[in-house]
């Protein structure tokens, strides 16, 4: 047995030691991939020595890739209440710290396995605290356990792990350790990478195509590669993010400026390809002299009070901002494709494909 195994052995034997034998469970998250992909971890460590082991989440779960995740995982996660604490008398926590949230204090937490820094005038009052600040995803650590325990993750426990890890390092872009890439590839050989991908390209509620639908009406082309578009009146400017990031993914647009009015306020999104222009310095230069504006070179905002722009219609006015010109009606400017620069229109005609691109 290699001393790094065996070391492994003995952490995971301090922790079955304090989960001990019949106590009832609550794993407490704030619900994002690696925290719900570590309580199922702990959940099967769990499993044959308590008598009952549930998953609360204090935070809403809204984003449909984390809804996807619970779905295709059957991961049994429920919101947190304290009406819900009542039927359990153990509290862990993985992933966070019992200071990250306002709803995770008044309960004594018994195991915390966590990878977020460690604060002095936090310190961890858990019998069992495993806290590795280095590491790239709790899930890593709770791979860890696992192989330690000798327990072989199932298809969905694999899976989860290597979207947490996934997640949590942005696909190894982010701060890692060789601890993450050594159990991210084990994990590989178990996971089902067929549900990975279909977690991560669920990127859409349903009820948010009325809003593309939307979009795809109001688009205005603005220059060679820009676009604006002007959405009336949204609940919230998560839609306006949404929209403006799925615009980036567009060939031949460059950068984009999305508004709409929300609560009171003009709230002006723009993203660029982080090549050509300055998104925040696009911002600050359009508006910066009415409102809160700026960003960096990809990704900016503005905000305007609707009250300052003493009644003038908003896309108007946003336009006129923008390009300087009057809005022109729908009729003016019939909403289709500028020509794309000869150089492309070249290529892709000597390529034979100019005829089957524009019957698609
Ligand atoms: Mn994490």
């Amino acid at each position: 047995m290699s001393p790094v195994f065996r070391k492994m052995s003995q952490i995971a034997a301090g922790l079955t030691q304090v989960i001990g034998r019949g106590g009832r469970w609550l794993i407490v998250i704030n619900a994002d991939p690696d925290a719900l992909a570590a309580a199922m971890a702990l959940r099967r460590i769990m499993a044959h020595r308590a008598a009952e082991v549930g998953i609360a989440h204090v935070n809403e779960v809204k984003r449909p890739d984390n809804l996807a995740m619970m779905r295709f995982l059957r991961i049994p996660a429920v919101p947190f209440s304290p009406k819900l604490c009542e039927a359990y008398d153990h509290f862990a926590m993985v992933d966070s710290q019992p200071h990250h949230h306002p709803d995770f204090t008044g309960r004594h937490y018994s195991i915390v396995i966590d990878h977020h820094p460690v604060l002095p005038a936090h310190p961890c009052q858990a019998e069992y605290a495993d806290i590795r600040p280095d590491y790239g995803a709790t899930s890593t650590m709770m791979a860890e356990y696992l192989r330690g325990l000798h327990i072989r993750p199932g298809k969905l426990l694999a899976t989860a792990l290597v979207y947490g890890i996934k997640a949590d390092t942005q696909s190894f872009e982010r701060h890692f350790l060789e601890a993450d890439v050594r159990a991210f590839s084990a994990l590989t050989k178990h996971a089902d990478m067929t549900l990975v991908r279909k977690i991560i390209s669920s990127e859409y509620h349903r009820r948010w195509l009325k809003f593309f639908s939307k979009a795809f009406r109001k688009m205005r082309f603005v220059g060679a590669r820009g676009l604006f578009v002007y959405m009336d009146t949204l609940e919230s400017p998560d839609l306006l993010v949404m929209l403006a990031d799925f615009f980036t993914r567009v060939h031949g647009l460059s950068w984009n400026m999305l508004a709409a009015v929300v609560k009171g306020t003009v709230v002006v999104v723009f993203r660029g390809d982080g090549i050509g222009r300055n998104m925040g310095h696009m911002a600050a230069k359009l508006f910066g002299d009415i409102g809160s504006a700026g960003g960096h070179r990809g990704a900016a905002r503005a905000e305007i009070e609707l009250a300052k722009l003493g009644g003038k219609p908003v896309e108007e006015w946003l336009y006129k901002r923008l390009t300087g010109h009057k809005l022109p009606s729908k009729e003016q400017c019939p909403v289709e494709f500028p020509a794309a620069p000869q150089s492309e229109r070249t290529a892709r005609a000597a390529a034979g494909q100019e005829k089957s691109a524009l019957v698609t």
